[in-house]
């Protein structure tokens, strides 16, 4: 069994947990899964090199849990979980995943209505059958018929950050086989985007049929569409499609630039070709008369063309080809060239690991400095910190700051933003602390002038330093509250209040045209990775990808640099 599987079954055993009224497990069930999720290395190996005293390391897992993993790793199925579904029988997943739909009103609604499905539920809704329970009303049935629509929208489509590790994986072992001589994943994952549609993998090889061959026998494959010697598609295990072609050698080039889009991107760069008096194919550029010109390299074909290579996560038409053609491109910020992570959390809230293992696993990546900002007294469910706590959790953090060397912890706070802009930590208090981060958790439903207002109230305060994840939208789970975002990227310019770009995989908040406005303007940006367990810490490559596609370069991202200049940059 793949991690995504497993980590998919305990957080569905952690749904149904819940369902049942327990107050504790179901959390513990998805730290597990969160931290599973995160591992770039195959459960299964784990498994392999050190049995369950190895699976009790990864962080969240105990050996309850530990053992459960063996059972999926060894029979590829779990008792436990078959016994809860049977209880309950419904498509948890889909059902949890409509916004506004939790646990308890699953059960409520299957008990009273016999609704198993999202299709179920969405006929109760028209149907007008949902008002006539306890504590719903007219207003329920349209919100869950608008959540349902924004399901229905983001459907079929996967978060990248979640997909890339198997993704990587299969092109890693697609390089291995002798017969192949080149392979990239092209489209929308090579671009980066915040999520992908299918998998594309691009092959030199002569002998296509081993590839071809190959490629249909992963053990990750659940369908083959369709097997042919230039191209297959198939069906993966996780429900993603993934395509492989197969191109000659001298088409490499072309077919990489056409398969990676996008396909706007594509039209205008047609266009250019025309102009000429060419024709741009995936084959490659060739003249008037059909004759092949270039196309082995993408470097061929753009500079062929009269441009500059353009990065992939620039590649979507909104000014790229034009400043390529200038010699305008931006100096796009590097992988790897982030010194600090800046919102990190831990088991003092509703975190896995400890201060002391957040900063290895930083140091480990290659990090100089992190802060510790957990949750704030607001944030009840997450156990978030009060004034006392958060001056205990500074001596801690200095204590652990003389055990380690080669990285620096600053103490900080993710505090909560309240109704009317205030926060719910003195000033007197936020003042000690090395960095202060403010988020948004509650009221999303406020009007646009008031949700500005509010956010504007907290960025003027002189102790917040960073408005972590702005507009407060999760990929799949809901949308950005109402905001006048120009306003506050404005606003984070005056009040020289660093904007987050959150690495989370399903956050990736701001989005890539607002971080463009922000580079515009000169707004200061910060990429955090919001880790709640040290592997998520590597999720910063999404905020660095998510930056890149904004548009930005090192200096416009404060924690690109060395950690006095950083703290240079920050307010207070
Ligand atoms: P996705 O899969 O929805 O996340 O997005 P992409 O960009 O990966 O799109 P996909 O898989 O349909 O096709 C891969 C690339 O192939 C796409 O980015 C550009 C190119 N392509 C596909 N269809 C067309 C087309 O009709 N015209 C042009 N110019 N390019 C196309
Ligand atoms: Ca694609
Ligand atoms: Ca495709
Ligand atoms: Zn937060």
């Amino acid at each position: 069994m793949k991690n995504f599987e497993i980590a998919k079954i305990l957080y569905h055993i952690a749904l149904y947990l819940e369902i049942e009224g327990e107050q504790f497990k179901p959390r513990a069930y998805e730290k597990a899964a969160r931290s599973i999720e995160a591992l770039t290395e195959d459960v299964s190996e784990i498994y392999k090199r050190g049995g369950i005293r190895a699976l009790m390391e990864i962080p969240g897992v105990g050996e309850s849990i530990a053992t459960k993993i063996e059972e999926m790793i060894l029979t590829g199925k779990l008792k436990y979980y078959e016994q809860l579904k049977e209880k309950i029988p419904v498509d948890i997943e889909n059902l949890s995943a409509i916004e506004g739909i939790g646990p308890k009103t699953i059960k409520t609604l299957y008990q009273k209505l016999k609704i198993k499905t999202v299709e179920d539920l969405e006929k109760a809704a028209k149907e007008r059958r949902i008002r006539k329970l306890k504590g719903f009303g007219e207003k329920s049935e349209e919100d869950i018929l608008r959540a349902i629509e924004f399901f229905k929208r983001s459907k079929g489509r996967f978060i990248l950050g979640y997909v890339l590790p198997l993704l990587r994986d299969i092109e890693e072992r697609l390089r291995k086989l002798p017969e192949v001589k080149k392979v990239n994943i092209a489209g929308s994952t090579r671009r980066m985007k915040e999520t992908i549609g299918d998998a594309d993998f691009l092959v030199v090889s002569d002998k296509p049929e081993k590839v071809m061959d190959f490629f249909v026998h992963m053990p990750e494959v659940s369908h083959v569409y369709g097997k042919g010697s230039t191209k297959t598609m198939v069906k993966l295990k996780n429900g993603l499609d993934a395509d492989v072609r197969v191109i000659p050698e001298k088409s490499y080039g072309a077919a990489l630039q056409y398969f990676t889009g996008s396909k706007d991107h594509n039209i205008t760069l047609r266009r250019i070709a025309i102009e000429k008096s060419w024709k741009l194919s995936e084959y490659g550029v060739f003249d008037k008369n059909g004759k092949y010109l270039f196309g082995k390299t993408e470097e061929e074909v753009y500079e062929g063309l009269g441009l500059k290579w353009i990065p992939p996560e620039l590649r979507e038409n909104t000014g790229e080809i034009e400043a390529a053609m200038k010699n305008k491109l931006p100096k796009l910020i590097d992988y790897n060239s982030l010194k600090g992570d800046l919102q990190i959390q831990t088991k003092w809230t509703d975190g896995t690991n400890s201060i002391k293992e957040m900063a290895e696993e930083a140091k480990k990546l290659g990090l100089e400095y992190i802060a510790i900002t957990d949750h704030t007294k607001s944030l009840a469910f997450t156990g978030g910190l009060d004034e006392k706590k958060l001056l205990e959790q500074k001596k801690e953090i200095e204590k652990v700051n003389k055990e380690l060397e080669g990285i620096i912890i600053l103490s900080g706070a993710e505090v909560n933003i309240l109704k009317d802009g205030k926060l719910d930590i003195s000033d007197k208090i936020l003042s000690q602390l090395d960095v202060v981060g403010a988020s948004v958790h509650s009221h999303f439903n406020l009007s646009k002038t008031e949700q500005t207002n509010r956010i504007i109230k907290a960025m003027e305060n002189e102790n917040v330093d960073i408005l972590f994840h702005p507009t407060g939208r999760q990929l799949q789970v809901r949308e950005p509250y109402e905001v006048d975002i120009e306003k506050i990227i404005q606003v984070a310019k005056d009040t020289g209040t660093v904007l987050e770009i959150n690495a989370f995989p399903d956050r990736l908040d701001l989005k890539d045209e607002h971080i463009k406005k922000a580079v515009e303007i000169g707004a200061k940006l910060i990429i955090n990775s919001d880790s709640h367990n040290k592997h998520q810490i590597h999720y910063l490559e999404f905020g660095i990808a998510q930056a890149r596609r904004g548009w930005a370069e090192a200096k416009d991202i404060v924690n690109t640099r060395k950690l006095n200049e950083f703290l240079k940059m920050l307010k207070h």
